[in-house]
């Protein structure tokens, strides 16, 4: 069985520490999302997305049982199923369950143990599909196996609107890779959280169990240890907000007193009461995604919504 690629090599361990100390540096202090996501924080994201406010994940996982014949016949035959960010694999139980020929099945994340185990699951539960996981940043370049049987074509798979945790910018970078991997005669299919009553969205990151307050602050106790950083868990607390010009969530950590927190060879000076960015989650119009997809090279050939219009399940071809 091919093994997933290694972890990280010293030389991406201290980029990444130093890409770490240039966002505490920035005038508004940030640490990229992709911190939340030790062993702790995906379980801690998991939680999230049974929690009654969170809509997201039930809606997604709704519009696919409810067009999953459509969305089946359009992937089609022997296709290759590159999901990025692929957590516990929850919404692609739905589709090889539904694809009785994929030729393989490339589960993409950087959270190494929930990948490895997701991927045995899906093995017992798909016995018949080759499952190759590939342990990666996909923000970085990485190589893609190769299966055993040759594809037909490369659909990439997106779910779960993670695409909205990138700046505009950085969401199009990302795009721009998935268009290099689907490769020619190749798709996306992609999950689009949409924009909705604000109260709505602000509800979902604020939960009243505290999941979210505890996965926001999870990223530090990552860092502690990956980094031997010193922060004060007690510290800093949640904070989520939903900005309505840019049409995005945006969470913070919010440190509760001055002090000083070491990280390297660096010592970052912190007022009381402000704020780390660790996440935007944005929200879309259909217009705008499209827009966005189009600047690609995609076409959104189809759109899947739930009745309410809370999400949106989007197919992209190549152009
Ligand atoms: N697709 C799943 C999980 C979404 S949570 C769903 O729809 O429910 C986001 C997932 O992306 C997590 O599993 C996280 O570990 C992974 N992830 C976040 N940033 C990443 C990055 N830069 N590279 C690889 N995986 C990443
Ligand atoms: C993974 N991502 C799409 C989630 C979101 O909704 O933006 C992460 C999350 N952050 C807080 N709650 C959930």
């Amino acid at each position: 069985m091919p093994l997933p690629q290694a972890q990280r090599s010293p030389v991406e361990e201290n980029e990444e520490l130093q890409e770490i100390i240039a966002g505490l540096h920035q005038p508004e202090k940030m640490i990229s999302p992709k911190y939340f996501y030790d062993e702790r924080g995906s379980l801690l994201f998991e939680k999230i997305t049974t929690l009654p406010e969170y809509y997201p994940t039930e809606t997604e996982l709704g519009i696919m049982r409810a067009n999953i014949d459509e969305i089946t016949a359009l992937v089609g035959a022997q296709a290759s199923l590159i999901e990025f960010g692929s957590g516990s694999s929850l919404k692609t139980r739905i589709l090889l369950g539904h694809l009785d020929d994929l030729a393989v099945y490339v589960p993409v994340d950087i959270s190494e143990e929930l990948l490895l185990e997701s991927a045995q699951k899906m093995r017992d539960e798909f016995p018949e599909t080759e499952i190759i996981p590939v342990v990666a940043d996909f923000t970085r370049q990485f190589a893609l196996p190769n299966p055993t049987i040759m594809p037909k074509r490369n659909i990439v798979y997106f779910p779960g609107s993670t695409i909205g945790n990138f700046t505009h910018d950085a969401a199009l970078e990302l795009l721009k890779v998935m268009h290099h991997e689907a490769g020619t005669g190749g798709a996306l299919l992609i999950g689009v959280d949409l924009q909705k009553d604000p109260a709505i969205i602000e509800r979902a990151y604020n939960d009243s169990a505290g999941v979210t307050a505890k996965f926001n602050v999870n990223m530090l106790r990552h860092l502690n240890r990956e980094f031997e950083s010193d922060f004060d868990l007690d510290a800093w607390s949640h904070e989520a907000l939903y900005d309505r010009d840019e049409g995005r969530v945006e969470i913070r950590l919010i440190s509760s007193r001055d002090q000083t927190v070491k990280i390297g060879n660096e010592a970052i000076r912190v007022m009381a009461g402000e704020g780390i960015l660790t996440e935007y989650s944005h929200k879309y119009t259909l217009e705008g995604f499209a827009a966005m997809a189009e600047s690609v090279g995609f076409r959104v050939a189809k759109v899947w919504t739930d009745p309410n219009d809370l999400f949106s399940v989007q197919y992209c071809v190549r152009d």
